[in-house]
């Protein structure tokens, strides 16, 4: 049951696709305080647990820490993080007596302050302009299942983005494209999508090739030759320069957020001074959405949307100020205070979140500062580009995930990450994520694999790469100037091969899960605490989780160990693989164990009574589809009588006959 209580949000900001009568009674559960802001207060019992929050630091359980929803993009994501790019403000609750979720409807702040100040209290608080949502239900699959049915269906990628992709920001003109499908190629090592980041462009600017790529749709072509996907980046903001044709339009056309004085706000993001598309206003993202047909005419249909919390390293007016202060400096004698006001404004140009207060947005026939607004930035950014590739994109779907995100945009596109680390904590940190994603709505997601800054080690790319194999989106990206990671640069290429062609030979089931997520509106990854109610083993277990309906995944974490436990909850098959063809299995009873996995290989656990589908020797993500395919069972039974293939640009049920 969900109940929805009114906090005076005066608009509606797209979130929820099913209207709910507000309700007149008191919010349950909690305390509420109006002060400044609205608090809900909650003693916690002692095993009162925490999930959801989305695209956050630290556990699966919540309890213990802070967080507060404010699309923010700092590339540090350290444990005491509270803020990362998205806001997914959906959660539940499970104080044992009692159990219910909870989902602020709001492009504001939230701060959830969960047993940070006081170790058994729960405060969450924002200013008014919300509404709460209070989803009960039986029990945590249950009240996400309602709050998925109350956001929507997810985002459903085409079968190619389910593919090996790889990036690094560095990549730069056509030979370094061109050099990377040669050194796969030449090693039969899978790559199914090749990113192309900002350097690709022409100056910074969106919807532009640099000249290396020479004809474009030439370029493109002959990377298709190869069946690879190109995949460019699309940044919010666009570069002020009288001679872009996209910038000129759109000024024309007043189509960017403005100041004051209903100009045009100048803020810096890569092409140095730019603007930001006004996306709150319908017309200003359908307009920038239709510029993607650049790209389609010569025949790319897949993207990444990145700066969209938005990011301003600076604004112009801010700078401005900054230079006269310095200038006005010049030759004194400064005392440390006035010395600190110049150096910590300099600091504190890059996203100061006081000029949200100078820019403004056309958002339903009003003028809305973005300070009010923040959070859902990215939302419209990315609901009309996808409005737009549906219609525009052709027969075999399209891919768009973002970087910024909150609830309603997983209706759109996908999301990464965003800037982590080649840590290993990051390792475990993109694990943990899975299910606090798909509880908000996020199914195609991934970490950038390898680890994006810092430089990474081989054993941890073949470790992360354990995991990614189950990952919807499943890319090698890194930062400019980090040491090579590309699977095809590093020593073991024959595992490295091997392990990738198990991505192909795991196909079927990863889609499988993955339609049926959608579809059920239930999650692809699972904490095992949600399914195995009475099993107290399970209540803490965190680094395993159940991938799909039929298999446990528990990868290794740390480096220098090829061992690690594993709790099982009943008997399983464990499966382990070597490559696409080297398959072993074997027993393995309920409780506890000590595994080994080596670095060349991949293990799971396939519950009693299920089968896993595979198939072998797919040369390309296409090409899976076209394979046998076989079943590993457990027992004599298969869960398979129908199983979600990909048709064209969707999917179909498909009869398994089993053999
Ligand atoms: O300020 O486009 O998260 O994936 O490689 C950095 C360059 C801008 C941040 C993205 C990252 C991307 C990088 N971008």
């Amino acid at each position: 049951m969900i109940s929805r209580y009114d906090f005076s949000l005066k608009f509606n900001s797209g979130a929820v696709v099913k209207e709910i009568p507000f309700s007149t009674a008191k919010v349950p559960y909690f305390a509420v305080k109006k002060a400044e802001e609205i608090q809900f207060s909650l003693q916690m019992s002692n095993n009162c647990k925490i999930y959801g929050l989305g695209e956050n630091v630290r556990g699966i359980n919540k309890r213990g820490h802070l967080y507060i929803s404010n699309n923010t993009d700092d590339p540090t994501i350290t444990e005491d993080r509270v803020s990362l790019y998205a806001s997914h403000n959906f959660l539940i609750i499970n104080n044992v007596k009692e159990m219910f979720g909870l989902f602020f409807d709001t492009p504001n702040k939230v701060k959830y302050d969960l047993g940070y100040s006081d170790i058994d209290e729960i405060n969450i608080s924002s200013p008014l302009g919300f509404e709460l949502y209070v989803i009960e239900g039986k029990s945590e699959l249950d009240i996400i299942k309602q709050f998925r049915e109350l956001i929507g269906k997810s985002y459903l990628p085409p079968y190619y983005s389910f593919g090996v992709g790889q990036s690094r920001w560095g990549y730069s003109c056509k030979d370094d494209i061109l050099r990377i499908i040669n050194d796969y190629e030449k090693l039969d090592m899978p790559l199914d999508l090749i990113y192309m980041d900002i350097d690709c462009l022409d100056n910074f600017k969106d919807f532009t090739l640099n000249e290396t790529f020479g004809n474009p749709k030439q370029f493109v072509d002959e990377v298709k030759s190869h069946n690879i996907y190109l995949v460019p980046i699309v940044d919010a903001a666009l570069k002020v320069d009288d001679s872009y044709p996209v910038y000129t339009e759109g000024k024309k056309l007043g189509h960017y957020a403005f100041g004051k004085d209903g100009n045009p706000y100048v803020v810096g993001v890569w092409p140095g001074d730019s603007v930001l598309p006004d996306f709150f206003n319908e017309e200003a993202s359908k307009w920038f959405a239709s510029k993607y047909q650049f790209y389609l005419d010569i025949g790319i249909t897949s993207f990444w949307n990145d700066m969209n919390e938005p990011v301003l390293f600076y604004t112009k007016d801010r700078v401005q100020s900054m230079l006269n202060l310095a200038a006005d400096s010049r030759g004194k004698n400064l005392p440390l205070t006035e010395y600190h006001k110049v150096l910590n404004g300099f600091a504190g140009l890059q996203n100061n979140e006081d000029d949200y207060n100078y820019f403004f947005h056309h958002f339903n026939g009003e003028v809305v500062s973005h300070k009010y607004l923040h959070n859902y930035y990215s939302y419209y950014m990315v609901k009309e580009t996808s409005n737009y590739l549906k219609e525009n994109s052709g027969d075999e779907g399209f891919l768009l995930f973002s970087r910024s995100s909150c609830i309603g945009s997983h209706r759109y596109s996908g999301i990464w990450t965003g800037d982590n680390a080649s840590w290993w904590e990051h390792l475990l940190l993109n694990f943990k994520m899975m299910p606090s994603l798909n509880m908000c709505g996020y199914l195609y997601s991934g970490a950038d694999l390898g680890g994006f800054g810092k430089n990474s080690t081989e054993d941890l790319v073949l470790r992360w790469l354990a995991f990614g194999l189950f990952s919807p989106l499943l890319r090698n990206h890194s930062s400019c100037g980090t040491k090579l990671q590309e699977f095809c640069y590093l020593k073991r290429k024959d595992v490295f091969r091997n392990l990738l062609k198990i991505r192909y030979a795991l196909m079927p089931y990863i889609y499988h899960s993955f339609v049926s997520a959608r579809e059920n509106n239930s999650l692809l990854f699972t904490p095992l605490n949600f399914v195995y109610k009475n099993d107290e083993n399970v209540n803490e277990i965190e680094d395993e989780l159940l991938f799909g309906d039929s298999l446990i995944l528990a990868p290794i974490f740390q480096q220098n160990t090829n061992k690690r436990y594993v709790y099982l909850p009943e008997n399983c098959m464990q499966i382990t693989m070597k490559s696409d063809t080297d398959i072993s299995c074997s027993k393995v009873e309920k409780g506890h164990h000590i595994i080994n996995v080596n670095l060349d290989e991949v293990t799971f656990f396939l519950l009693e009574g299920h089968s896993i589908p595979l198939t072998k020797n797919a040369k390309n993500i296409n090409d899976v589809k076209s394979k046998e395919i076989n079943f590993i069972n457990n027992e004599d039974k298969s869960l398979f009588k129908e199983i979600f293939v990909p048709k064209g640009k969707s999917f179909e049920l498909k009869k398994v006959e089993l053999k």
